[in-house]
């Protein structure tokens, strides 16, 4: 029988999700049980309190290493190449995302590994419903993320029909977080504006005002991730891709709600390449698989998330 797990190795830790969700698990199952894994950048500040170890998910035997090394039985995987950043190098984009989970999970065959997995909303496509797009839905993106993320989500389907790996994962939309900026998504303007609004109240946003996409604060995708891992396996019907829904607003919309705390932050609206892919996903999605299934509720909206991110930024940048 599986021991409960407890020796947690998180890929990516030092991305804008790894280095919020690795100090969450350090609370839960003991620091020196939750080993930061990092690429090219090393732990800092908190993360660095724990132990780490470079893990490059391209090369195999770097996980293998770390998995022997720290007797690893569950794996946090959050390393991937982001939309935008991908669309400037799709060959690497397929090979971190791809590749890399292809290794992931043949280290999980070999190692009895339980592993979390994160898709996007960059499944989705121009053929996709624009408003409450449904659990099982079209699956046709124009950019190289979404291609490597429904790859993904097939790939792990695979693992689990045919090795009964335990994989489980959610499609995250946009995260909104304030720890460490985001790094090369299309989303990336929600969390830019904050930082412009405190450091030099005007923010050039890279969408129009009037587009609108999925969302979801930090505390929230951490709580998504644990709570499906600490599901209960016999009720998850479908384990990878869960449709997990936060808010939904316009780049205008979190402008506004920003300006009710910063009265005098202007934002100018400069659409670059990053609107074409913006236009290619869906505004709203519906969750309501991931709610029967594992319970899943959001506990942010547009204000309180606002609220939070401000005073935590003050804190942060101008240190009251
Ligand atoms: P991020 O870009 O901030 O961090 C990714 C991490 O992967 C970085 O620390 C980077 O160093 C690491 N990495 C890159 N190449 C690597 C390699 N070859 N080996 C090992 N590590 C490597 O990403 P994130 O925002 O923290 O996203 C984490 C996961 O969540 C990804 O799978 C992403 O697709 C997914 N996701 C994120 C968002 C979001 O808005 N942040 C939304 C949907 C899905
Ligand atoms: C991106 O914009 O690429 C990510 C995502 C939605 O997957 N934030």
């Amino acid at each position: 029988m599986r021991k409960e797990s407890r020796r947690v190795l998180v890929i990516g830790a030092t991305g804008q999700i790894g280095s919020e969700l690795t100090p969450y698990l350090r609370k839960i199952y003991g620091s020196s049980n939750v080993i930061a894994g990092y690429h090219k950048r090393k732990p800092s500040g908190t993360l660095a309190k724990g132990p780490s170890v470079y893990v490059d998910v391209c090369d195999r035997r770097s996980i293998e290493e770390a998995v022997k090394k720290y007797d690893i039985d569950t794996v946090y995987h959050m390393a991937a190449i982001l939309s935008a950043a991908g669309e400037k190098n799709p060959q690497l984009a397929w090979k971190v995302n791809v590749e890399g989970l292809y290794n992931v999970l043949e280290a999980a065959r070999e190692y009895d590994l339980r592993v979390f997995w994160p898709s996007s909303i960059a499944v989705f496509g121009p053929k996709t419903p624009k408003y409450n797009v449904p659990q099982d839905t079209i699956l046709c993106p124009t950019t190289m993320y979404g291609v490597t993320k429904v790859t993904g989500e097939l790939l792990c389907k695979y693992y689990i029909d045919k090795y009964g790996i335990d994989v489980r994962g959610v499609r995250y939309p946009g995260i909104i977080s304030s720890e460490t900026l985001p790094g090369g998504g299309t989303t990336d303007y929600a969390v830019e504006m904050f930082y412009a609004a405190i450091e030099h109240k005007k923010y050039v946003c890279f969408v129009r005002e009037d587009t609108v996409l999925p969302m979801m604060y930090m505390p929230d995708a951490i709580k998504a991730a644990i709570m499906l891992m600490n599901a209960d396996r016999s009720k998850l019907t479908y384990m990878v891709g869960y449709n997990v829904s936060g808010m939904s607003f316009s780049a205008g919309e979190l402008a506004a709600e920003i300006k009710k705390h910063v009265p005098d932050f202007e934002v100018e609206y400069k659409p670059d390449f990053r609107q074409k892919i913006a236009d290619t996903w869906p505004k709203t999605i519906d969750d309501s698989v991931a709610r029967k299934e594992w319970g899943w509720k959001p506990d942010w909206d547009l204000k309180s998330m606002v609220k939070d991110m401000l005073e935590k930024l003050k804190k942060k940048i101008l240190h009251y």
